[in-house]
């Protein structure tokens, strides 16, 4: 990139996320252009890449990522293959936004912690998009005013209509709950320090075998408890809520009331659907950021230590649904690169 030029980037995985970050990079957010786009099925990112002026595509990450014109990589492909991916871009010294999880397990992502400290600077956002999102942002702001007192626990809610088809019990927590952790370790600044998780019997709407819902306790070293439903096969809608109790008040999000109605002796409105709609801004937002610290040669937002350690908590808390009881977080030291 020089000078005025967009930034050129290469996505990736062009699945569900990958093709709206491709949409979005294109049509919404300015100073930056697709340049590349890889899927293990060329049909797929074909397709995705169609009517891009000059977007290379490609079956294999790095080829894509050493395509000219290329200056950033956006990981959306699946979590197993994000390793991989990211130790490609370390090699080309390249900055990348990837999409949560960082890697699907505690000990991959120590890897990639590990790799981007022999790099010697940060690379790495990941994409936990909820730290953008309008509502969230001013939670958090709240929060750290102090007008409310101490948070001592907050509850959270996160509701899908329904899951995919290949979902499994531990992914409730590491798939989804994921999110709360990283909200939780955000809003409050600390460290979570155990996992305890209680299933009831599972609704006739999941699908067999599946654990769902799933009502997680989260204990942080600051001495607060967050809780998390997480409900994947609801049936009715996108739900992501959160509520601070503070010594002096609560503050709560995700209400999710834009139009309300009142007719016919009824008032209501309607619920988002799923996570593109409900976090459209935050994606906005987050890609609008990624882009302009990117651009101006910084890196900023979630990092691949904020990565590590959701994936380290996830880890206790599918121990904690298997295995029953509290389960302790076991966090590697914290490098100096993450502050
Ligand atoms: C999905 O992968 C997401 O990241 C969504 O935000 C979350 O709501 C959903 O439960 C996950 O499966």
């Amino acid at each position: 990139m020089h000078g005025s030029e967009p930034l050129g980037i290469a996505v990736i995985g062009t699945g569900r996320m990958g093709a709206d970050h491709v949409r979005r990079i294109d049509r919404v957010v300015s100073g930056a252009r697709v340049a590349a786009v890889a899927d293990t099925d060329a049909e797929r990112a074909k397709a995705v890449a169609a009517g891009i002026d000059g977007c290379t595509v490609h079956t294999d990450p790095a080829a894509a990522m050493a395509a000219a014109g290329v200056d950033a990589v956006l990981i959306a492909s699946p979590g197993p293959a994000h390793e991989a991916a990211l130790l490609a871009a370390f090699e080309r010294d390249l900055p990348v936004l990837c999409e949560k999880p960082l890697t699907p397990d505690a000990a991959s992502a120590l890897r990639v912690v590990e790799a981007e400290q022999a790099l010697g600077h940060r690379r790495v956002q990941v994409g936990f998009m909820r730290r953008y999102d309008a509502e969230y942002v001013r939670l958090k702001a709240l929060l750290e005013t102090g007008q409310l007192g101490r948070p001592l626990m907050l509850h959270n809610r996160h509701r899908n209509v329904a899951s995919s088809p290949f979902f499994t019990s531990s992914m409730l927590i590491t798939d989804s709950v994921s999110h709360e952790v990283d909200v939780t370790r955000w809003l409050l600044g600390q460290e979570i320090t155990a996992v305890t998780v209680h299933a009831p019997g599972s609704s006739s709407g999941a699908p067999d075998g599946l654990r769902d819902p799933q009502f997680v306790v989260l204990e942080t070293d600051g001495g607060a408890l967050s809780d998390v439903e997480i409900f994947v096969n609801c049936g009715f809608g996108y739900q992501v809520q959160a509520e601070a109790v503070c010594e002096r008040g609560t503050a709560r999000v995700g209400d999710d009331h834009h139009l309300v109605t009142h007719t016919a002796g009824r008032w209501g409105g309607t619920i988002t659907q799923d996570w593109t709609e409900r976090f459209a801004q935050a994606y906005d937002d987050e890609l609008r950021a990624w882009v302009d610290t990117t651009r101006r040669g910084e890196v900023r937002g979630p990092s691949a230590w904020d990565g590590y350690a959701a994936a380290a908590v996830c880890e206790a808390g599918v121990r904690a649904l298997e295995e029953g009881g509290r389960v302790e977080v076991e966090l590697a030291e914290k490098p100096a690169l993450y502050g």
